[in-house]
């Protein structure tokens, strides 16, 4: 197939910087796009570090200044990675620049600077994406499928939880490049916007829009030392947020987070039941998919099932979502294919000319339902979410 080379400027030397990396390395040997990533210049302020990820990457030049790659002419794509505050001022030169962006999530810092950035990328007309990359677990994409199919029939209930406990010690300082997400002038939010964003965005991509939501929001650790200057200041983000939720198609939905759930590390499940059916997943065993039947479809047709009972689907055959590209079947694909299937769908919806999702519009509608949450936690009742 004719290759097309694809100049990646990406910004930020962090936990996703990585994740991102490794996506652009490995794309050409398991996908059969035409774009080929080209790792043309890594960015980021401390000039140490990004000359440490060139080298562990194999970047062809590093940058210090972002600015930098909207003029170079042999960058094609940005691909922000960086705390959220920077995300905005990023997106919308790059946009302005004509590059294509894939942006980290949450989009933005807040509602206002989200819209800011739909417009200006589709002002622009450039390629745009959000790296909501739970979407892209091949057994949340089965789920979806099972969902469209509609072989769980009427929703009546969809239960999300994303749990951590990496904070609980009050020793643990705020701010800096490792602890900037528990420092709310750079995050925005604390679990809301960088776990709870995660669970909105499957949830609205599976079930449908979310209308209304009542939520309470807990800091447990009221101030902490900040990493850079030493000194003790108070904490401004949600440790934990639980809320309520009303979805547009009638159903109800509950939604946990926290940092303090000791011995969970990453534990993010959701279940969404229904009248003819139930799935459930948990990232703790991101190779499965468990799913109840009660309505069989049968030439066309709903008939009762009558080998009703949970089963675990063992998602890695080759008619399961992307798993015709990996292995042979039984064997399973980990946390950095999210980042390889996403960057996949980017690049093929640009080469098939249907746009791949979510883009900022659809990361737009995640962030109302997050500042609506946030808003409802303030103000102690239900909050309609912005249309
Ligand atoms: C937080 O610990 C975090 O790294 C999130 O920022 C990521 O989005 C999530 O996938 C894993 O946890």
């Amino acid at each position: 197939m004719a290759s097309k080379a694809l100049g990646v400027g990406l910004i930020g030397c962090g936990f996703m910087g990585r994740a991102h990396s490794n996506a652009y390395r490995r794309l050409n040997n398991f996908f059969p796009v035409v774009h080929r990533p080209v790792l043309r210049a890594i960015c980021d302020i401390n000039t140490k570090k990004a000359q440490q990820f060139a080298d562990v990457w194999s970047y062809e030049r590093t940058e210090s200044d972002w600015r930098k790659l909207m003029d170079a002419g042999d960058i094609d794509l940005i691909d922000i990675c960086v705390p959220n505050c920077a995300h905005k001022e990023i997106a919308v030169a790059a946009a302005q620049a004509g590059k294509m962006i894939i942006c980290e999530k949450p989009l933005a810092m807040n509602a206002a600077e989200a819209e800011e950035m739909v417009r200006a990328v589709e002002a622009a007309k450039v390629p745009n994406l959000v790296s909501f990359n739970y979407r892209r677990v091949p057994s949340i994409s089965l789920a979806k499928q099972i969902i469209d199919e509609g072989r769980v029939g009427r929703a009546f209930h969809y239960r999300a939880t994303y749990l951590q406990d990496w904070t609980i010690s009050a020793d643990v300082p705020q701010g800096g490049d490792a602890l900037w997400r528990l420092e709310a002038k750079v995050a925005g939010s604390g679990v809301t916007g960088d776990l709870l964003a995660h669970s909105i965005d499957t949830a609205m991509w599976l079930n449908g829009p979310i209308t209304r939501v009542v939520a309470k929001t807990e800091t447990f650790v009221k101030e902490r030392r900040h990493a850079i200057t030493g000194k003790m200041e108070q904490v401004g983000i949600d440790d934990a947020c639980m809320f309520l939720a009303e979805f547009a198609n009638g159903s109800m939905g509950t939604f946990e987070s926290t940092r303090y759930a000791r011995g969970r590390k990453n534990f993010n499940t959701f279940e969404l039941n229904g009248a003819d059916g139930s799935i459930y997943f948990d990232l703790e065993e991101p190779e499965y998919l468990q799913y109840f039947e009660y309505m069989q479809l049968q030439s066309g047709k709903k008939v009762e099932s009558h080998l009703t009972g949970w089963r675990k689907i063992h998602v890695t055959n080759s008619e399961h979502p992307y798993m015709n590209r990996y292995w042979v079947p039984g064997t399973c694909v980990g946390y950095e294919h999210t980042f390889l299937n996403q960057l996949a769908d980017f690049l093929a919806g640009i080469e098939s000319g249907t746009p791949a999702q979510p883009d900022f519009r659809s990361g737009l509608r995640t962030q109302k339902v997050c500042d609506a949450v946030l808003k409802s936690a303030r103000s102690d009742g239900w909050i309609e979410v912005a249309k």
